[in-house]
């Protein structure tokens, strides 16, 4: 009997299924993986706000993962919330054993939609030292990409300008753009997300925009990622590709499952993103 392709979500839990690590595996799965999920923090929310969270013990995210990849071998990895600096070190170790041929995906999440931070001081170093030379694509908003660099992102050319800087670290650099968008855009403007690698950056093809503030975008765009660059997809049509799963969903299933913003919600419309390709 063969076995199933595998994709592992690292990352932190949301109990209304709107993002983190439940949302991941629902994206693997419309792309015909099995999922794994590695957690790192617990998370006590809703679709309204974040109460509190806490981060699982360096030992414990490590004991996760030694003992997951001994015996299963992922064909990509997503990393989501990480909200401690023992966290971002263990995963970087185990990282290290997977080799380079595995692609690894990193949305380095910093706060939830409502602003409330997910992560604890001395995380965002840890992430640049020891995570970024490891990671293939880092899949950053503008708030955390203005954090990333500690500098503030008014216009495309700054959107350029700091995604060619984070590219820098070595790994290619997706830098969305729907927040800028969101400041600033007319209303008939489409959302152009910025891709950078070493040999530079280019705005991409712009979507359809969506009205209000959905839940779990990021997620699920940087798990769609992991997908397509473990199907093989070059960078530039992996992104792409996932681009336009993600709009799609935005458009047809965003739904409201509690008295927040609204989530992807899948049970009424299952997808395959490969089939209109
Ligand atoms: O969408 C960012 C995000 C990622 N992971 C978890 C979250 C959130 C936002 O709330 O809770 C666990």
């Amino acid at each position: 009997m063969t076995k199933p392709a595998c994709l592992l979500t690292i990352a932190g839990t949301d109990p209304s299924g709107g993002a983190g690590v439940q949302v991941d595996l629902n994206v693997f799965r419309d792309w015909g993986f099995h999922g794994l999920s590695v957690v790192t923090a617990v998370v006590a929310q809703n679709t309204q706000s974040v109460l509190r969270f806490e981060s699982l013990s360096g030992r414990l995210v490590r004991d996760q993962l030694a003992t997951l990849l001994e015996d299963v071998s992922p064909v990509g990895v997503k990393i989501g919330m990480l909200s401690s600096a023992e966290a971002v070190d263990e995963i970087a170790t185990a990282l290290e054993g997977l080799g380079g041929e595995v692609p690894v995906v990193f949305d380095p999440v910093m706060a939830s939609g409502g602003h409330q931070s997910l992560r604890r001081p001395g995380t965002v170093e840890a992430m640049r030292q020891r995570l970024f030379p490891r990671v293939d694509v880092l899949t950053p908003n503008v708030p955390e990409a203005e954090l990333l660099l500690d500098t503030t992102l008014s216009d495309v050319d700054d959107l350029i300008a700091a995604a060619e800087a984070l590219a820098e670290s070595g790994c290619a650099v997706l830098l969305k753009a729907g927040h800028l968008h969101a400041r600033t855009a007319g209303p008939d403007e489409g959302i152009a997300d910025v891709l950078a690698t070493r040999a530079g950056a280019r705005r991409l093809a712009a979507l359809e925009p969506i009205d209000g503030d959905i839940r779990g975008t990021g997620c699920q765009l940087s798990s769609a990622l992991t997908a397509a660059l473990a199907l093989g997809m070059p960078l530039p049509e992996a992104v792409e590709t996932a681009r336009r799963y993600l709009n799609d969903l935005l458009h047809s299933c965003r739904r409201r499952v509690g008295r927040g913003r609204p989530v992807i919600v899948r049970a009424e419309a299952p997808r395959n993103p490969l089939e209109d390709r």
